[in-house]
């Protein structure tokens, strides 16, 4: 059975951009598919300024929010990063093979250390190395796909890279994973901002849905969204990003395709009113879950505590023998 991996990093409060890009997908197909690996990874939460205390808050509400979403621990392991040690023992490995030019060309690292350079900050070397604990993360578990959005995919390449080489110099040890893209909602857009994507850290509020946003402030935002000056509804992602995000959004909400959507809606307004009925349906459910498993904080610590069971059953043999292969002295 193909083995799946995937993880999301507690550094602010759900986005859509979560849900359509990733969430949506792991609920509906991959748990259902695939042996799947399902991480909240806090330790990645920790490559930028953070807060301990809101760190813990948002590691549990992105917990509550995966089994809101439909993740089934029957059928799936959800757990915790820093629960399980094979994934720091494994990321040192991966720093051994890796080299710093590769970690300093990923896109992700060179945009943080620019935006940070402009408030004369500099970033932590965690953010630096944040590419081999990502690859520790999927090689650990034999992943064969690793579902993300496509703003993931400059990381799950270098994964691939790591462990190709990994094998030919030490013998074969790990699956050369790859990446899946969903094919809509693959990068949802900031509604104040359609050139950047929506994320969960951004300053701006008003551009970013959150999953638990209460509905009147949901409709806002998309009421409120930039489009441009323009009045027929059309899909150009380059002349017309504002629109185009909308029409995604409400393609990947109704399950229909951008382009014909276009022809459906006559004016911005219409088309907000479309979407933003349409993100309230697909939100709806997720947050009357979510406020029932808040009920019951218990059972999501149970589930996390039986996952990370599950994830450690599974990594450590993979991590031992990459810790033989290199050449490290097993304890006697
Ligand atoms: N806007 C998005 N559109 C489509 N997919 C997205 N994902 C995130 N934002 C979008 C996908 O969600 C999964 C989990 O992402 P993550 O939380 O681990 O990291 P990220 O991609 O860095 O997410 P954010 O929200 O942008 O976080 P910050 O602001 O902290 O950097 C991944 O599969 C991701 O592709």
């Amino acid at each position: 059975m193909t083995r799946v991996f995937s993880g999301i990093k507690p550094t602010g409060h759900l986005t859509l951009g979560n849900y359509l890009g990733a969430m949506r997908q792991w609920a509906a197909v991959d748990q259902h598919q695939a042996d799947a690996l399902f991480c909240i990874v806090d330790l990645h939460g920790m490559t930028v300024d953070h807060d301990p205390a809101r760190l813990r808050r948002l590691t549990r509400q992105a917990a509550t929010l995966l089994l809101a979403a439909g993740l089934d621990p029957e059928l799936c392991t959800v757990f915790v990063q820093s629960h399980v040690d094979e994934h720091t023992r494994l990321s040192y490995l991966m720093e051994c093979v890796a080299t710093d030019g590769e970690m300093r060309r990923m896109i992700q690292y060179k945009e943080k250390v620019a935006s940070e350079a402009v408030r004369g900050r500099s970033v932590r070397l965690s953010l630096l190395t944040y590419p081999a604990l990502m690859a520790a993360d999927i090689l650990a578990y034999g992943a064969d796909e690793v579902p993300v959005g496509d703003d993931q995919a400059q990381h799950v390449e270098l994964t691939r890279d790591l462990a190709v080489r990994f094998n030919q110099r030490y013998g074969h040890t790990f699956v050369v994973p790859k990446a899946t893209v969903p094919k809509v909602a693959a990068r949802v857009m900031n509604l104040q901002d359609p050139m950047s994507k929506m994320g969960k850290s951004d300053d701006s509020g008003p551009g970013v849905v959150y999953l638990l946003d209460e509905p009147e402030v949901i409709r806002k935002k998309i009421m409120r969204a930039v489009t441009d000056s323009g009045q027929e509804v059309v899909y150009d992602r380059e002349e017309r990003p504002g629109v185009a995000n909308l029409l995604e959004i409400l393609a990947a909400c109704t399950g229909g395709n951008p382009e014909s959507l276009a022809t459906v809606h006559d004016s911005y307004g219409a088309l907000k009113r479309a979407t933003a009925d349409a993100v309230l349906d697909v939100l709806g459910p997720v947050q009357a879950r979510h406020k029932e498993l808040c009920v019951d904080p218990g059972y999501v610590e149970e589930v996390l505590r039986h996952g990370a069971e599950k994830a450690r059953a599974i990594s450590r043999p993979i991590v031992d023998t990459a810790y033989r292969a290199i050449g490290l002295l097993p304890p006697g």
